[in-house]
């Protein structure tokens, strides 16, 4: 294509004329991005259609990767990155004036999915094809990734996101592959060569067209392929109301994740994911035809695997196909799906688990319901065979049971690998929340910690950082990232350390640049950056946060002798529209910095910046910049997190509870090199069996309890009234089921435990190295090669 920046020069200036109809002095950044994006692609198309080529030539076995959600940011620098051609580009594009920084910027985040989920999934496809695995990624085409966040007056307000507005670069639409997905109908049986058989009869069609994506490996030639399903209405519309369907239809791929409270939004909910699964698992059969093998060899030649629920009917989809279709007896159908799917649980908080009524389900997905029930009588028969009598059992463990059909259990039941995300979200699975399900299966049970990709999580966002880990120990900690641990080395050299502290301040000073220019904030680049970015949710804590941040406030306040070290908490996070309580956190935190930030007298010492619309291109900026890491969720709740890793890998010093992959970091620094508090998993699981803890004793007996607890209601904060009052009365009258209060003392002992080592610079960024050190384990390769070994069977191709 282009071999050095003149070709590349030329070959920009000529294709832009041509895409944009004008030249290049005239052209906009718009058109530079556009014209940009339309080479790279170009530039990949030859390793991608050779990528295809191999995966349908070669006997190998290939995995497909089914999630609802694919939250994969920027691709612009990550895509130039990985082709190995950032600087030609870079260097080419500064002398016809072009900023390549600015060009990033104009870059809508793609971001189709709420958070670690989805964003687990984007790291994954990157590690695929970084290590020539043959995976391909398989989700919607959201019209509306994850909404826009704006506050006003302290509140979250959702805006609807426009990633799709100035067109899309990456994506190339694959009409000719579209392919029908019936929904609502009848099913009919009838008899055909001795064998009772079904047809879908009455269906509403839906054409799903697939958009491919290029997804690119690291100085690799693997190009793998996401596909995103996009709802049309089929071009043959028989129906009465053409405008209702066509509207009814297009609002299957119209948004992430609607809200499922009402029976609208969970039907929507239900036709998403089985718009996903049944284009997926066609498509799937469809190439696997083309080879011409025997279908029962299908479990040697694919993995499907389920990234959590969402996808779940994969499985009764398959056994679909394989029974009415290719007409197989159930016994062998059953063997088949059996063998092919895999299952990835990524939460155990018992409100998260999916189930559906079956008033909703039957009509809507007759026959995928009706092999639902088949399955089910067949493993509560085994049930019953194992454990006669025993109808408690068969109860809880029904697939359908109460009118509900739990998809959990259907996974649990119709896959060979169910994996948890952290070792103690495992065994947590596999002691507790599926213990039953453990009895019965226990060589289906396995753990896969989460991983990130180091690639866009510390090359591509932290350039500094990465230049001086190169210069220390070569460029092979990039291939192989456990390589970072040789960084050790460098522990007592105090030229290295000075350089590392640089790095860190510049990073920081960058941030604050930024926040400046965002939000009209100024920050103290030398204060400690404390980070708190994730979802806003009850159990991930950000009120113990900000109640803790209160009583920093207090203290300033009611003691004028008392110094803090100077201190900048930062938060990011959205809210889910419906969560009335994370939206009264949100509007907390907003309010005490508000207060916080206008009082002149703790300026120098205390900020709270709450960034609004936080999301993949943010978190970039931000985790170079970052001190602290605060990953405080109640113990046994988080099933791994992922910025911790992030945060971890980009020096930051975690302060945690023992909780999903805290637990692992927390054994690979060593505890002096990072802050843990509070209960023990152990310990909140016996006080839930408890009847849990007297929250109200805690108000009582402790002063800095009571103290800011009482402002929350006391009229402290003017003009919001009763505002916080449902704080209260979680924490009070609803006996605090998340050990805020439980937790809180620890909490402020451990940050005083933070202060004392910052203040000790070169301490502090001894530990910080350490982190960097042992962050290679928590890359994604690691992650990939073990559910490639482990789980799908999968070699490089
Ligand atoms: C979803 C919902 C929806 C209804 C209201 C309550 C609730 C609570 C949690 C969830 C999360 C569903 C699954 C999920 O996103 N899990 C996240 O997966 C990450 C990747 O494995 C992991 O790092 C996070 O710890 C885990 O929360």
């Amino acid at each position: 294509m282009f071999s050095n920046k003149q070709e590349f020069q030329q070959a920009f200036l000529k294709r832009l004329e041509m895409l944009c109809g004008k030249p290049f002095k005239e052209s906009t950044k718009n058109d530079h991005f556009l014209t940009l994006g339309q080479m790279i692609r170009e530039h990949v198309s030859s390793n991608w259609i050779h990528t295809k080529e191999k995966y349908r030539t070669s006997q190998e076995k290939q995995v497909y990767y089914l999630s609802i959600e694919f939250l994969l940011g920027r691709l612009l620098r990550h895509n130039l990155m990985n082709l190995g051609i950032e600087e030609l580009v870079e260097g080419g594009l500064q002398e016809l004036g072009v900023d390549l920084e600015e060009l990033e910027e104009i870059e809508s985040d793609a971001g189709l999915g709420n958070g670690g989920l989805g964003r687990l999934a984007a790291c994954f496809l990157d590690s695929l094809s970084s290590l020539n695995l043959p995976g391909h990624g398989c989700g919607i085409r959201y019209r509306h990734g994850l909404f826009e966040q704006k506050f006003v007056d302290g509140y979250q307000v959702e805006l609807p996101e426009q990633w799709l507005r100035y067109g899309q670069v990456w994506e190339i639409r694959k009409t000719d592959l579209a392919v029908e997905v019936p929904f609502w109908g009848e099913i009919e049986s009838y008899f055909e060569n001795n064998r009772l058989s079904f047809r879908h009869i009455n269906a509403e069609v839906v054409t799903a067209v697939p958009y491919d994506l290029p997804v690119i490996g690291y100085h690799t030639d693997t190009v793998n392929t996401l596909r995103l399903w996009s709802a049309e209405p089929s071009p043959y519309p028989f129906y009465q109301d053409v405008m209702k369907y066509k509207r009814e239809t297009e609002a299957i791929s119209e948004f992430l994740y609607p809200d499922d409270t009402h029976d609208d939004g969970k039907i929507l909910r239900l036709k998403q994911q089985y718009l996903l699964v049944s284009a997926s698992i066609r498509s799937i059969i469809r190439s696997f035809r083309a080879t011409h093998r025997p279908i029962n060899e299908l479990p040697n030649r694919i993995a499907i695997h389920i990234n959590d629920t969402h996808p779940v009917m994969a499985i009764p989809e398959l056994m679909r196909i394989l029974l009415d279709e290719e007409k197989l007896g159930w016994e062998e159908a059953w063997d088949i799906t059996t063998n092919t799917i895999s299952y990835t649980n990524h939460t155990t908080l018992s409100e998260a688990l999916e189930k559906w009524p079956v008033r909703l389900f039957k009509p809507l997905l007759p026959r995928i319901y009706m092999i639902i029930e088949e399955i089910n009588r067949r493993f509560c028969e085994k049930l019953w065979e194992i454990n006669p009598g025993d109808w408690d059992r068969i109860h809880n463990m029904s697939i359908i049971v109460n009118d509900e059909v739990k998809m959990a259990h259907l996974a649990l039941v119709g896959s060979y690998s169910v994996n948890g995300v952290a070792q103690i979200h495992t065994d947590i699975l596999k002691n507790r929340e599926m213990n039953l399900f453990y009895q019965v299966f226990p060589e289906k049970f396995n753990n896969k910690t989460n991983g990130i990709t180091h690639r866009r999580w510390l090359l591509k966002s932290n350039p500094k950082l990465s230049s001086l880990i190169t210069s220390a120990i070569g460029t092979g900690w990039i291939q192989s990232p456990q390589e970072l641990i040789k960084l050790t080395e460098f522990k007592e050299d105090k030229g290295f350390l000075d350089k590392l502290q640089s790095v860190k301040q510049e990073n920081k000073e960058r941030f604050s640049q930024r926040v400046f220019e965002q939000t009209g904030i100024t920050i103290d680049p030398h204060s400690i950056f404390d980070v708190h970015v994730k979802r806003l949710h009850a159990y991930k804590r950000q009120l113990l946060n900000v109640l803790h941040i209160m009583h920093l406030y207090n203290r300033l306040k009611e003691d004028s002798s008392f110094r803090l070290y100077p201190r900048t908490f930062i938060f990011g996070a959205k809210a889910s529209p419906g969560y009335y309580y994370a939206k009264k956190i949100i509007k907390l935190i907003n309010t005490v910095a508000e207060k916080i930030n206008g009082d002149p007298a703790v300026q120098d010492q205390l900020k709270v910046v709450f960034l609004e619309n936080y999301r993949v291109s943010v978190a970039e900026e931000l985790f170079p910049a970052a001190d602290v890491s605060e990953q405080i969720s109640t113990a046994s709740k988080e099933a791994s997190g992922t910025g911790n890793m992030k945060l971890m890998m980009n020096g930051a010093l975690t302060v945690g509870t023992l909780d999903g992959a805290n637990v692992e970091i927390k054994e690979r620094v060593g505890l002096e090199n990072i802050f843990i508090f509070g209960l023990t998993a152990e310990e909140v699981l016996h006080f839930y069996q408890k009847g849990g803890y007297h929250s109200m004793e805690y108000y009582h007996h402790d002063k800095k309890i009571r103290h800011v607890i009482d402002q929350l209601t006391n009229g402290y904060f003017p003009d919001v009234d009763d505002e916080f009052e449902p704080i209260y009365d979680s924490l009070l009258i609803q006996n605090d089921q998340y050990f805020v209060l439980r937790d809180f003392d620890s909490y402020v002992s451990i940050h005083k435990e933070v202060e004392r080592k910052f203040k000790n610079r070169d301490q502090w960024i001894k530990m910080s190295l350490q982190n960097i050190a042992a962050s290679g384990y928590f890359s994604s390769d690691r992650t990939i090669k073990e559910y490639a070994d482990d789980i799908w069977k999968i070699k490089p191709v």
